[in-house]
């Protein structure tokens, strides 16, 4: 009898030291997870005195948009903010899990460049739930305003509108069709919609100017050397640009990469443009150039230094101030009557 109580006590022993020992080793493995999650948080450090900038960058599709990001850099430098950096390699889905990993990391304010308009709600209200002000760069959303700050960026709208004008003027006492080739920019941003939209309100005033054709180069060179090539190719005629049969007097193209690519394909084939009006846009250093050469007969700006007012922007918001819903970068044009001993160099 004895003995079966003194059994069944071991026994009860060897039980709950079973459930401490486990109940031990639980506790243990949790502090030590815990533990190092404090060590290799990815959130913020709460002390940390830097204001830290979460910018998605679409990619590098060309000069204007290299010098642009060396333009962020520069001037989070001289003011001593933080930049946590994103290359989206021209993807919307990247953006968008790089908008979401600057929330996770708790950044103070969120920048970024808008591929295309749409597909930005979500994360937006993620970011604003998160309590991070977001501010757009460059390209504008169609979503609810109230999700982000504000944009600074190009007035697109304008920069269609001076390019348009230029080409009236170029050709106010033409008679007859001035046919126009469009080489548009990434479908769906809104910097093509704009561009478009500005240069079309402009040759509404006149019927005589029609766009014969639109094509989108997605901001490449290699598009707009190929899009030169499969015009030049298929009219087999070296004596100027033809769509279709129809003679291009005036091409329109949406930033300097593209008109960069067809001036390459013209050259190759080595055809004769001398009479095609060309409208560029962006400016950079190359494009004004070959304006200066006579291959381009107007470049209309479209300013990629946007760092030191993002900065600004940027401080304003962590200081708690509202900033405006819309800033304009300073832009201006340079054309075939220009005085080029004027031009200062581009920088990009
Ligand atoms: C314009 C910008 C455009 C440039 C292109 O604001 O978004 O994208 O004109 C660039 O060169 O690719």
């Amino acid at each position: 009898m004895v003995k079966r109580f003194m059994n069944a006590k071991i026994k009860k022993i060897q039980f709950l030291s079973i459930i401490f020992f486990l109940a031990s080793l639980i506790f243990l493995l949790i502090f030590i997870l815990t533990k190092n999650k404090n060590n290799t948080s990815h959130t913020k450090n709460e002390n940390s005195e830097k204001l830290i900038l979460g910018f998605s960058q679409i990619g590098s599709e060309s000069a204007w948009r290299t010098r642009n990001t060396q333009s962020i850099f520069e001037a989070a430098a001289e003011n001593d903010i933080q930049i946590i950096f994103d290359d989206a390699q021209q993807k919307q889905e990247n953006q968008l899990k790089a908008i979401r990993s600057f929330i996770v990391y708790q950044v103070d304010v969120i920048a970024f460049v808008p591929i295309v308009e749409d597909g930005w709600d979500n994360v937006l209200t993620e970011a604003k739930d998160a309590g991070i002000p977001v501010i757009l760069v460059d390209r504008q959303i169609n979503a609810d305003p109230s999700l982000y700050a504000g944009f600074l960026g190009e007035d697109g709208l304008e920069e269609g509108r001076r390019a348009a004008r230029f080409l009236l003027n170029k050709c106010r006492n033409r008679t007859g069709t001035v046919s126009i080739y469009e080489m548009s920019g990434t479908e769906n941003s809104s910097v093509v919609r704009d561009r478009a939209k500005g240069f079309r309100e402009i040759i509404a005033s006149d019927p005589k100017f029609q766009i014969i054709h639109s094509e989108d180069g997605d901001f490449l060179r290699s598009r707009g050397k190929e899009i030169a090539e499969n015009l030049i190719t298929s009219s087999c005629r070296k004596d100027g640009l033809y769509y279709e049969g129809q003679k291009i007097d005036a091409v329109y193209s949406h930033n300097d990469s593209m008109t960069l690519g067809m001036l390459d394909s013209i050259e190759n084939y080595k055809v004769y443009t001398g009479n095609t009006i060309i409208i560029s846009v962006d400016a950079e250093q190359k494009s004004i150039d070959a304006l200066q050469a006579g291959k381009l007969n107007c470049v209309v700006e479209c300013n990629p230094n946007l760092g030191p007012k993002l900065m600004e922007l940027v401080k304003d918001i962590a200081e708690g101030k509202t900033i405006p819903r819309v800033t304009y970068n300073s832009e201006t044009m340079f054309t075939e009557n220009d005085d080029f001993s004027t031009y200062q160099p581009r920088g990009y």
